[in-house]
């Protein structure tokens, strides 16, 4: 089972896409088993910094990596916070990060947005031809946060087709229908055509 490295340091996204590498026949190592520092985001796309992660990842283990690289492009905001979404407000967390999107919002009528993902695979550091797989999630921004589960944004995505709050979502339809779910289907296509 080919053994690859998960590059993120977000617990979220381990819980949203160990297992379904796992169970795709990949034996997923993440990042938190091995102590390097974290990788520098300053790519201008979403796509840079995915391939920049991916690429510390292997530079630090010797192995094969998959970096996730995503964010909340919000229509009235010009696509804030976009790839800047971790550290909307400073670095201070989801919380202060929902209530600084509420407050840009506040005297605006057109509340629609999406979440982006890009996952990456690299063979390794040099890989001249990483693997790019790219999700997007239609919705649009609550007057307030509702529900529990997920992380980041989730508490104030209206999900249109489900008709409710993407933090209300057991874990199991989120990664039905993510943005991450999607691009991480791709990932699987693109490392098994047959598996679809
Ligand atoms: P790594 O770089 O270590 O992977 P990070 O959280 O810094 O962790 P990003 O730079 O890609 O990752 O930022 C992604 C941010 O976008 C994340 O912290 C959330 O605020 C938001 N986000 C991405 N996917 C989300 C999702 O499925 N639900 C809610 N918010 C999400």
């Amino acid at each position: 089972m080919p053994k690859v490295v998960l590059a993120t340091g977000n617990p979220g996204k381990v819980s949203e896409m160990q297992r379904e590498l796992q169970e795709f026949g990949l034996e997923v190592v993440p990042q938190s088993d091995f102590d390097f520092p974290e990788a520098i985001e300053d790519g201008l796309s979403f796509v840079e910094n995915a391939i920049k992660k991916a690429r510390h990842a292997c530079q630090h283990t010797g192995l094969p990596a998959i970096a996730d690289d995503s964010g909340l492009e919000v229509d009235a905001l010009d696509g804030a916070p976009g790839i800047h979404s971790a550290r909307y407000a400073d670095g201070l967390g989801d919380a202060a990060n929902n209530e600084k999107l509420l407050t840009e919002l506040a005297d605006k009528s057109n509340r629609d947005a999406r979440f982006q993902c890009v996952i990456v695979y690299m063979k390794h550091a040099q890989d001249p031809t990483p693997i790019i797989c790219q999700g997007t999630w239609e919705g649009h921004i609550a007057k307030q946060a509702v529900g529990e589960n997920g992380f980041g944004y989730d508490p104030l995505f209206i999900v249109p087709e489900l008709n409710c709050h993407s933090a209300e979502l057991p874990s199991e339809q989120k990664k039905k229908f993510s943005h991450r779910a999607q691009a991480l289907a791709q990932l699987k296509l693109s490392l098994d055509p047959q598996s679809s």
